[in-house]
């Protein structure tokens, strides 16, 4: 039997099979496929030279410190504006109260991330990881993507480097891969006029990697971007990565239109997030891990996209109540896995599940009945 019937797809399989460094053109045809399972055979044969049968995955709590941003992103369910009466900023008291619910439940991450609060000053954040490592010195604090990185150096009147050095001063371990949307003009700037620009993100993405950070990255799919503003994030990606080399994983984020600006659009078919995954397990030869966040893509598809390229489902998550950033796919507050769970759903799509802690050392655990 032939590998394809796709002729593009046979000869990006050759290049892949010789080791070549796919081209923008090549990355296009790869969406243009018809050839769904060839594309998905593809992705994971490279998955599997690197990774065999492991799948990561994590024990971990978002935290998000407050809901008020002024970036006015289309596609966010998130934000409030001060006013809003749901509007809320948590004090340092509830972020420790939520982070030791965390460690109970055996979390070894905190996954931090919030709106630009104009209201808040700078020593808000730092005194935030200060008490969190404080209290819970074994939790990996990953916190604060480029954007929010941009507006603490812009509204606080600080170096970029000052900003880095000051939060791992007070206890940040790495970065979240947030913030990244697409980053080709017009696109980005109609989605999120408001935020750094694409340039930008990429210079702190650099910036925190020389200051010795992991960071991880995102590209959020399936509203008004085209293909060819996929494909030029990935590759812009590929060319950071080439430059700095920290980044640990990409995480491409399926759109979720409900409660949104860009509510009216259908979000990404299935077939289309199999396809974004196996692409960019192909287009970023440098980047080691792939994540398929089963909050986006529902905990059933993230199964199938283990088979696209995928070796990282993330975390238990367990979003705190009103904390929900409130667009994930599994709706009645199922923003939570057993670790048990987990691994059942990782085993049943024919993998091996591995936990790890952020920066992918396996996690040993003598009472798995903990989460
Ligand atoms: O930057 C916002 C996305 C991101 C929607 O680094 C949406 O390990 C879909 O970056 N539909 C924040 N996506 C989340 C994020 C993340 C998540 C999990 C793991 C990691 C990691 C990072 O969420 C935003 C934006 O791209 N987002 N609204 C939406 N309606």
């Amino acid at each position: 039997m032939n590998f394809s019937h796709d002729k593009n797809l046979i000869a990006i399989a050759q290049k892949v099979g010789a080791g070549a460094r796919l081209s923008f053109e090549d990355g296009v045809a790869l969406f243009a496929t018809d050839d769904l399972p060839a594309l998905g055979k593809l992705a994971d044969s490279v998955r599997r030279t690197r990774h065999g049968r492991t799948t990561y995955f994590n024990v971990n709590r978002h935290l998000n410190p407050t809901n008020v941003c002024y970036a006015d992103c289309k596609f966010c369910g998130f934000y409030r504006t001060p006013r809003q009466p749901d509007a809320y900023t948590h004090n340092i008291e509830d972020s420790l109260r939520i982070a030791g619910e965390a460690v109970n439940e055996g979390a070894t991450e905190l996954h931090i991330t919030g709106g630009l609060n104009t209201k808040l000053p700078f020593s808000y954040f730092t005194d935030l990881l200060s008490a969190l490592k404080q209290h819970h010195p074994q939790l990996h604090l990953k916190a604060f993507t480029m954007v929010e990185l941009d507006h603490f150096a812009h509204f606080y009147k600080l170096s970029d480097e000052e900003v880095i050095e000051k939060l791992i001063e007070a206890g940040l371990d790495s970065c979240p891969g947030g913030g990244a949307e697409i980053f080709r003009e017009p696109t980005r700037s109609m989605i999120c006029a408001h935020k750094c620009d694409a340039n930008r993100w990429l210079e702190l993405a650099g910036k925190a990697h020389a200051a010795g950070l992991k960071t991880n990255a995102t590209m959020l799919y399936g509203h008004i971007e085209s293909i060819a503003d996929r494909v030029d994030h990935l590759i812009r990606l590929r060319q950071q990565q080439d430059e700095s080399g920290g980044f640990q994983c990409l995480i491409p984020l399926a759109f979720y239109p409900e409660n949104t600006q860009l509510a009216h659009l259908p979000g990404p078919s299935g077939v289309d997030s199999l396809k974004t995954m196996a692409v960019s397990r192909l287009l970023l030869d440098n980047f080691e891990h792939l994540k398929a966040y089963w909050v986006m893509l529902g905990k059933r598809l993230a199964q199938v996209a283990l088979h696209f390229g995928a070796n990282d489902i993330d975390g238990t998550i367990t979003e705190g109540g009103e904390l929900s950033e409130s667009y994930s796919i599994e709706s009645n507050n199922e923003v939570k896995m057993s670790r048990e769970e987990i691994v059942t759903l990782i085993e049943d799509a024919g993998f091996a599940a591995v936990e790890r802690d952020t920066v992918y050392n396996p996690v040993e655990r003598h009472n798995v009945s903990l989460v």
